[in-house]
């Protein structure tokens, strides 16, 4: 019976009321009798009951409102006790459960396999960063993070570029636009390294201050095999009274061997930063051949890991301007940057970083 076969009412005396709603309730215990199965049941009810097109609903609509006034009290009471029988067959068929056919359709057969629910891991550039941080943290580090997009002053002023300085251009620098109005140091572009976030630590917390950060960094070069225009780095900082060039060494030597192995050996090579003095490369004996020279190491043995350095007196007095404990004259400190791709490329033997990003399951599954 469709909602449209609801006859609509003419006469309004109680035999012929008796004898509409007598008509609906057969419909009803008729369609009851018939059910099998919870869909069934569902469907009887929705029907039947249901809030927006059940049938007595539109009996209720139809009926009841088209009334004349005389008659809603004698329609009511009819309708109310057809209510409660379509409710009561309703309550019949749930109480009497599934049938035994139902049940044998829908039992579990304990001897099939399970289903594997995959429930993700870790990118291996977020495991080889967790590494890291793990490393430094069992030295007593502690984590920090800071905004990916920077201001020319914590990029680069405050880590002693000098104006001019080539990582300043736009060539290498991806900057926000429509920026003209703003002073030079207020700026915004994409930072190019994890740096700044050395003078955002220091400029709210005196020293002692040991801390490491991981984060993603832009620089506006064309991709290859080993490079990312957006690449990740871990940034560390060590400031105290009499940290020395010696701190640093044992310090990264202790954590690349950590990392690699404690066969590996460290060196430091002479190099540049603004911001650090003096300055060097930390190399690592080459993994894939132990040192004697293959086409990973260019035949020399060694691989360039990092950046590192003493940090720049420069680099404190900008800090003083917020924090006057960090007076050159009485502390000092070292920090280092390391690029994650790169260590992840060298633990696990990836030769193209771009596989990092591509999202292939395949690739990803490796690490899981
Ligand atoms: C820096 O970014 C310095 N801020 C590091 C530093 C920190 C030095 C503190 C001293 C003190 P550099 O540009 O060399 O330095 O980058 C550091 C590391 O990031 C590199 O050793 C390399 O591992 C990684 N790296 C650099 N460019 C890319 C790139 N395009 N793709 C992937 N990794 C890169």
């Amino acid at each position: 019976m469709t909602n449209e076969e609801i006859p609509n009412l003419t006469a309004f005396d109680e035999a012929a009321l008796d004898k509409a709603f007598a008509a609906l309730e057969k419909q009803a215990r008729d369609a009851a009798a018939a059910l099998n199965g919870a869909e069934a049941v569902e469907a009887f009810r929705l029907h039947w009951l249901g809030r927006k097109q059940g049938l007595l609903k539109d009996v209720s609509d139809r009926w009841l409102k088209s009334a004349p006034a005389d008659a809603k009290k004698l329609l009511g009471v009819r309708f109310n006790a057809l209510k409660a029988v379509v409710e009561g067959l309703l309550d019949q068929a749930l109480g009497a459960g599934p049938s035994d056919a139902a049940l044998a359709a829908e039992a579990i057969d304990v001897t099939l396999p399970g289903t594997r629910r995959l429930t993700g891991a870790e990118h291996p550039i977020t495991k080889t960063q967790n590494e890291i941080i793990r490393v430094f943290a069992a030295l007593g580090y502690s984590v920090g993070v800071g905004p990916e997009v920077e201001t020319d002053y914590y990029n680069f002023e405050s880590m002693n570029f000098p104006p001019g300085h080539p990582a300043r251009d736009t060539q290498d620098t991806l900057v926000i636009a429509n920026q003209d109005r703003r002073s030079q140091r207020d700026r915004l572009l994409l930072r190019t390294h994890t740096s700044p976030v050395q003078m955002r630590t220091m400029e709210t917390q005196p020293p002692p201050v040991r801390i490491v950060i991981p984060g993603k960094v832009h620089r506006n070069e064309a991709d290859d095999a080993t490079h990312s225009s957006t690449f990740h780095q871990v940034e560390g900082l060590c400031v105290d009274t009499n940290i020395t060039f010696s701190d640093l060494k044992g310090t990264l030597d202790h954590a690349m061997k950590a990392l690699f192995g404690s066969s590996v050996k460290t060196r430091l090579f002479p190099s540049f930063f603004p911001f650090t003095e003096p300055s060097a490369d930390v190399q690592i004996s080459c993994i894939f051949c132990g040192g004697k020279g293959c086409r990973k190491c260019k035949q020399s043995g060694w691989i360039e890991l990092l950046g590192c350095g003493m940090v720049d007196p420069a680099v404190f007095a900008f800090a003083a301007e917020k924090q006057a404990a960090y007076d050159p004259k009485k502390i000092s400190g070292f920090a280092f940057g390391m690029g994650v791709e790169r260590i992840a490329m060298m633990k696990y033997g990836i030769s193209e970083i771009g596989q990092f990003y591509a999202g292939d399951m395949r690739f990803l599954e490796e690490f899981v």
